[in-house]
């Protein structure tokens, strides 16, 4: 591959043309957004993941990766754009529409196109529909075969934020090309740093495994969480509870918190039960218990403030914690912001340790951010994400320990 160019240079495609551009190919990094442009020009990265920044400068500076708002030619095309839901949690593949219609323009015989993001089955297929209309002078895999102008793959991202840069290089990459011709190329294509395995299927089988490796996280860490609200009318330490079950050789329970976060486990579930309602019982229930946490959490303050005997104006709530998950910056989707949001609509004293952020978001304009001394002198101690720093800490008083960092 002489040239790659990556479309969105997001939590994905950014590392992903750094990786590639550190091995000295020629990557060419599109993003609408002039500003994430500019930055990345200069050398710098606008989001955090450890070793990213240090990457990014030292391909921009090699020259290896220019990032432009405009495609441009190139070999292979890497399209890591969002997949959000809509409304009533259908999947929203807008993202890749605009991509497909972005890079048609300047596809010529012989390109490889990839598409990364999580996406429901099917979208694969969609995205070749698109480019085909776009390009009616070049053939597609899904009219011509193995003899087509254009090859085309899904294979999705499947990092882990926050090792990101460790887990592109070794984890294996499931590679389902539109034919088998279209799999191979895009196996070389990855082989280029991936030192992992790069499995091949097709297109639909590599959308749906993606679905599958997170929704079935979902559905484990619902189970834990159903566990702790159970445990919690029975009287019975939950982490206790797991750490006892987990000695047995064939059980490993995930451990509870206030909901589940983040840009993946709470959304790609759905994708599989948007196309399947009928079927996917058990997945739409495991999304349920765990979007139904925060509200639990959130009935347990009121609990604990009635106990202390003061008003919402005097009670003083101090939250540890909210990131969308331990030792990370990312507020993003974060079931701890979404409860500390609600608190401070109902509660004038709220304190916010949260040793990875220098300012609070919005809706917590009220809310002060304290360092560990600050939160220790509140009412209530309620801990919402498992920080290194937050589980040195000593908790005196009313504790609502929503990741068993207390207990134990
Ligand atoms: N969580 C719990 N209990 C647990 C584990 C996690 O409550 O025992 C919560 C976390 O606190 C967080 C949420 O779940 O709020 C998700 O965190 P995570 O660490 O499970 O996953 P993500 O969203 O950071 O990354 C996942 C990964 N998928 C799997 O592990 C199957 C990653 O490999 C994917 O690439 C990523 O989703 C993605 O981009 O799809």
């Amino acid at each position: 591959m002489k040239t790659v160019s990556v479309i969105g240079l997001g939590y994905i495609g950014l590392p992903t043309a750094a990786m590639f551009a550190s091995r000295k190919v020629k990557v060419i990094g599109v993003d609408v957004n002039e500003e994430t442009v500019a930055t990345i020009n200069e050398g710098r990265v606008h989001i955090v993941e450890p070793d990213l920044d240090i990457v990014v400068h030292s391909v921009v500076e090699s020259g290896h990766l220019v990032a432009t708002t405009t495609p441009q030619p190139a070999d292979a095309f890497l399209v890591a754009v969002p997949t959000p839901f809509k409304g009533d949690h259908e999947p929203d593949l807008g993202f890749i529409e605009k991509a497909s219609k972005a890079i048609a323009p300047v596809l010529k015989t012989g390109d490889l196109v990839v598409l990364e993001s999580t996406s429901p089955v099917g979208a694969t297929e969609q995205m070749a529909a698109w480019l085909a209309e776009a390009r009616s002078d070049l053939s597609f895999p899904q009219d011509a075969g193995e003899k087509s102008d254009i090859r085309i793959a899904h294979c999705p991202e499947r990092v882990l934020p926050g090792k990101v840069m460790q887990e592109l290089i070794h984890n294996d990459r499931v590679i389902g090309g539109m034919t088998p011709r279209c799999s191979k190329e895009a196996a070389a294509l990855y082989k280029i740093f991936v030192t992992g395995d790069c499995v091949i299927t097709n297109a639909r089988t590599a959308e749906m495994a993606k679905l599958t490796e997170n929704s079935f996280r979902d559905v484990n860490i619902a189970f834990a969480n159903e566990l702790s609200v159970i445990c919690d009318k029975l009287d019975i330490d939950v982490w206790e509870l797991i750490a006892l079950a987990n000695r047995h050789p064939r059980v490993n329970i995930l451990q509870p918190g206030p909901g589940v976060g983040g840009h993946c486990i709470a959304v790609d579930p759905w994708f599989i039960v948007s196309r399947t309602p009928e079927e996917a019982r058990l997945i739409r229930t495991a999304r349920e218990v765990n979007d139904d946490k925060p509200a639990w959490v959130l009935d347990k303050v009121d609990a604990a403030v009635a106990e202390t005997k003061k008003s919402s104006a005097e009670v003083s709530i101090a939250i540890y914690g909210l990131a969308f998950k331990a030792d990370i910056d990312d507020l993003r989707e974060s079931p701890a912001l979404l409860i500390a949001r609600q608190l401070a609509k109902k509660y004038s004293s709220l304190r916010v340790f949260e040793p990875h952020i220098d300012s609070l978001p919005d809706g917590l304009e009220d809310a002060k951010l304290v360092d560990a001394a600050g939160a220790a002198q509140a009412d209530i101690h309620l801990v919402l994400v498992d920080h290194q720093a937050i589980k040195k800490l000593h908790f005196d008083g009313i504790v609502i320990d929503t990741r068993g960092v207390v207990a134990g």
